[in-house]
């Protein structure tokens, strides 16, 4: 049951009514200049159309540090209001059909009505996030000591329990991937046996991979540091790949692009965990010194190119398989969460577009023939194109704006919300 989406088709219409006379032109332009190259452009816009990245649910609202965070007025205050501002980044970018849930800031009494809720305003689930990093009103067990790393049982069965139980709500969304970050770890030289405390985990994991449907995966994502400062138990893309073959098949690596030092090669990452068959999904950010959570492509869109490069060699040989997860982690603590992550679709996508207009072949003859200038050239040539256009096309292809923010800006959605919805309180944090 498709219930009204959020803006009104004439607000779409009336704004693209303005720009779809340049669009057509500057599309156009670069079909010219495309096929010129030997591309047909219609093919690229259809492999853009097919492309789509999760929202967050918690980045639907203002995020924080530990220092503050500063609530902006009409910001959603629970995961029905979540839903609606993502119907709307979707409604506009017709790249972010699904919302990925975290548990316990999503709970609700019933799922299956949640389900019914985000598709009747065109959204699905992906992977369901769980939560062993916060203690809860009540909780039997604290986390104080780690979780299913901790050296206490009861505390490790805790947090098994509640990964079965993310499981289980996933299930009545339609989701089919359970993604584990722990921010298990310690802060002091000693503080724990860096060999035991991986034991306990791999122990515990083991029995929430046991849980798992057959048609399920286990995503775990690895971080270097925070909120441990010394160790953290499943720091690196080494300590995941190793777990998740620990593990079993279901279980797989999710890289977050924030979670690594300055600097790391991650696209190197993503193309040796294609290579064992563990590239599960993806965490879209950008940094700058730790894991920042600022907008995708903001920062270094230069990386974000390069790790599509490696999708798109990785789709052109899928090896064991290959069906990462996109989704978008950020925390926006300055601008308004819509417009952040309509910017990071657009980026993320483009991103796509642009490693799509690789060609394969000159790249290809070149490593092989030991041309480093005309490889790196291959690569250079697709990056400086401005693939907008195509993007845009796409976009309104589906439904959707061409300038999103600006569509944006005159449903004067954020001022409506802000005339409804409750106002959220002063706080610190993440959300
Ligand atoms: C940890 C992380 C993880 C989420 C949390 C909100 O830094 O990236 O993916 O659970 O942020
Ligand atoms: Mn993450």
């Amino acid at each position: 049951m498709m219930r009204s989406l959020p803006l009104s088709a004439e607000l779409i219409k009336d704004s693209n009514a303005r720009l779809s006379d340049a669009l057509e032109e500057d599309y156009a332009a670069l079909g010219r200049q495309l096929e010129r190259r030997g591309i047909a452009i219609d093919a690229v816009k259809a492999r853009v159309a097919d492309f789509s990245v999760a929202v967050p649910s918690w980045g639907a609202g203002r995020g924080g540090t530990r220092f503050a965070k500063f609530p902006i007025p009409g910001e959603p205050t629970n995961i029905h209001e979540k839903l609606e501002d993502c119907a709307v980044i979707n409604q506009l970018s017709r790249v972010t059909p699904r919302v990925s849930p975290h548990f316990p800031w999503d709970k609700v009494s019933d799922y299956r009505a949640l389900r019914e809720e985000a598709a009747s305003l065109g959204l699905g689930f992906d992977a369901v996030n769980s939560n062993t990093f916060q203690d809860q009103p009540g909780q039997a067990h604290s986390y104080s000591t780690g979780s299913l790393s901790s050296t206490v049982t009861e505390t490790r069965q805790q947090a098994v329990e509640h990964n079965i139980e993310c499981i289980e709500i996933g299930r009545q969304l339609g989701s089919t991937d359970l993604t584990v970050w722990v921010g298990d770890g310690t802060n002091l030289p000693g503080q724990q046996d860096l060999g035991r405390s991986l034991d306990r985990y791999l122990d515990a994991a083991a029995q929430v991979y046991a849980a798992l449907p057959d048609d399920w995966r286990m995503l775990l994502e690895h971080k270097m540091f925070e909120p441990a400062f010394y160790s953290s138990v499943i720091s690196d893309w080494g300590s995941s790949i190793l777990a998740a073959q620990e593990l079993g098949d279901k279980c797989q690596c999710l890289v977050d692009l924030g979670h690594h030092a300055p600097n790391v090669n991650i696209e190197q990452i993503v193309a040796r965990l294609h290579r064992f068959g563990k590239l599960g999904g993806f965490h879209f950010n950008d940094s700058k010194y730790g894991d920042d959570d600022l907008d995708s492509g903001s920062i270094n869109p230069h990386q974000l190119f390069l790790i599509f490069n490696e999708l798109v060699e990785a789709e052109r040989n899928p090896r064991g398989g290959f069906n990462p997860s996109y989704m978008i982690d950020q925390s926006h603590n300055v601008t308004d969460p819509i417009e952040s992550m309509l910017s990071s679709a657009e980026a993320i996508a483009q991103c796509y577009a642009k490693a799509l207009l690789v060609d394969r072949d000159a790249l290809h003859g070149a490593q092989e023939g030991n041309d480093t200038m005309m490889a790196f050239q291959a690569l250079r040539r697709a990056y400086t194109v401005d693939v907008s256009p195509i993007v845009a096309k796409a976009r309104v292809e589906a439904g959707g704006a061409i300038d999103v923010l600006a569509a944006y800006r005159d449903s004067r959605w954020r001022e409506r919300k802000s005339q409804e919805r409750k106002a959220v309180g002063l706080g610190a944090g993440i959300v």
